[in-house]
């Protein structure tokens, strides 16, 4: 009578297996791979003068948010980070401001700026420099004119540096006297693949990741303007 009663239970307990290791295949079937893009360069002042901390946004045709990034000093350089999936790779987007409370469309040679969202598991880079464009939306927005900011003139240099071709040692990463592509590039690869090589962490917060990505990208840009 027992064996009986234990044969219901083995065919039970393999359709269950059966179900759950085929269903596990399916999930992860599924899964999309994280697929991440950094877009940074310099923002040139339009109709409005970039200022540090100020909102940048990547944004779809549509005016939808697909991510926030920001102003990261006066110069104007920017940097956004965009963390999808690799099911969001060929979506075609758009560059905001957001200063002083009011969005702006941000220009790349006159036109709208706007990429094609390729990202990787691997960080992917992408440099491109824009101008302040018109305001977004229109017709609404009566805080125009009067409300000018003060000392957005002001040119603070990252690293500070009195030479012209000299830089923060931190920067070159690799060790070999000069800062280069291949320090920045260093960079990218220790986040991706060697995340305990502090040595590759720029901002000394003992991490290692995109943080460190877009400080390196930032001096180096700096870094170039200077020569
Ligand atoms: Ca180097
Ligand atoms: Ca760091």
């Amino acid at each position: 009578m027992k064996l009986f009663s234990m044969r219901p239970c083995l065919h039970i307990y393999l359709v269950v297996v059966g179900f759950l290791s085929f269903f596990a295949s399916i999930t992860l079937a599924a899964v999309e791979t994280p697929a991440t893009l950094i877009v940074s360069g310099t923002i040139q002042k339009g109709t409005a003068t970039p200022s540090k901390n100020d909102k940048v946004y990547a944004v779809q045709s549509g005016g939808q948010i697909e991510s926030i990034g920001s102003v990261q000093d006066n110069s104007g350089f920017y940097a956004i980070q965009i963390s999808k999936t690799t099911d969001f790779n060929g979506t075609e987007l758009g560059l905001q401001l957001e200063h002083a409370g009011v969005r702006y469309t941000l220009l790349d040679n006159g036109n709208p700026a706007s990429f094609v969202f390729s990202g990787g598991f691997f960080p992917v880079t992408l440099s491109l420099d824009v101008l302040v464009g018109s305001a977004v939306g229109g017709g609404n927005n009566n805080s125009g004119g009067g409300t000018n900011d003060p000392g957005t003139g002001n040119n603070t240099n990252f690293p500070p540096t009195s030479g012209s071709t000299e830089f923060d040692s931190r920067f070159d990463v690799n060790s070999d006297g000069n800062f280069t592509q291949v320090d920045v590039d260093f960079v990218k690869h220790a986040v991706a693949r060697d995340p305990r090589n502090l040595q590759a962490d720029i901002n000394s917060d003992g991490l290692l990741n995109t943080r460190d990505i877009i400080e390196i990208i930032k001096a180096y840009v700096n870094y170039i303007k200077q020569r």
